[in-house]
């Protein structure tokens, strides 16, 4: 089912308060604002209609709304993030979420998980297990996902050095195939499909978004595009670098069914 709509929600003012563990410096605002709004261009080009959240100061990384929700063609769940700063940002999402989705469920107390952990591949569901997403968090999602007939696998990264989600090392291209970092690479859940690894160097690529017929994929990565260009794929190379410094890669920034 191709997409039609996504959930996105500019930088706020405050983003260069938020979380990051990466050394690259102090994000540009301006410059992440005209990211955003090539990103928000590229998923309209792509047939998408979106719906614009206002950014919110409190929340320096609500940017990020991939974290806030799980959406499925089965139904949408709220998440429980698990970084106490980004709590509050499901309450943004919920109301424009339940337009579509008004029976809306939602990962409670104890559990806790960020929407990137959860990598949809078609009828599977891959749960990241890390310092986000909690055992507890990665049950209810699964058995959330089951009530839907949905299959899952758990992957636990919480010692993959450099993977704070689990698509921050993980994408789907469709079909059985996925883009992969080598420390998932012959992981035991993505036993039976067709694992491409990221090439050497170009980790921040892993995460990339099939919108449709095209592949959303952050550009300066050129062998993982080769790679991928063989393969058939048509690719929109989008500038992320100022999201990169704050941790955040090309599927967090929106929320797509
Ligand atoms: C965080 O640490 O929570 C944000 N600075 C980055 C979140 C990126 N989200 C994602 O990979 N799904």
């Amino acid at each position: 089912m191709p997409f039609t709509r996504a959930i996105v929600c500019p930088p706020a003012e405050s983003f260069d308060t938020g979380i990051t563990s990466a050394a690259l410096g102090p994000p540009d605002w301006t410059l992440a604002l005209e990211q955003h709004e090539a990103y928000c261009r590229a998923l309209e080009r792509l047939g998408l209609t979106l719906a614009r959240l206002a950014p919110d100061p409190t929340y320096p990384d609500g940017t990020f709304v991939e974290d806030a929700a799980i959406v499925t063609t089965r139904g949408a769940i709220l998440t429980r993030p698990g970084a106490a700063s980004r709590a509050g940002e499901v309450a943004a999402v919920e109301p424009v979420l339940a337009n579509w989705f008004p029976e809306l469920s939602a990962i409670i107390d104890p559990g806790t998980a960020d929407g990137g952990d959860c990598c949809e591949a078609g009828e599977h569901f891959f749960i990241g297990i890390s310092h986000r997403t909690n055992p507890e968090g990665a049950a209810q999602l699964s058995a959330w996902l089951a009530e839907r007939g949905f299959r899952s696998l758990t992957i636990d990264i919480r010692k993959v050095p450099d993977l704070l989600h689990l698509k921050t090392g993980l994408s789907w291209l469709g079909d059985r195939r996925l883009l992969a970092a080598a420390e998932l690479v012959g992981h035991p859940s993505l036993a039976g499909w067709e694992v491409i690894p990221v090439p050497a160097g170009e980790d921040y690529a892993a995460n990339c978004v099939r919108v449709n017929d095209t592949v959303l994929i952050a550009s300066g990565f050129p062998i993982t595009c080769a790679l991928l260009g063989e393969l058939g794929y048509a690719l929109t190379p989008l500038d992320m670098t100022e999201f990169r410094k704050m941790d955040g890669g090309l599927s967090c920034l929106s929320l797509r069914w």
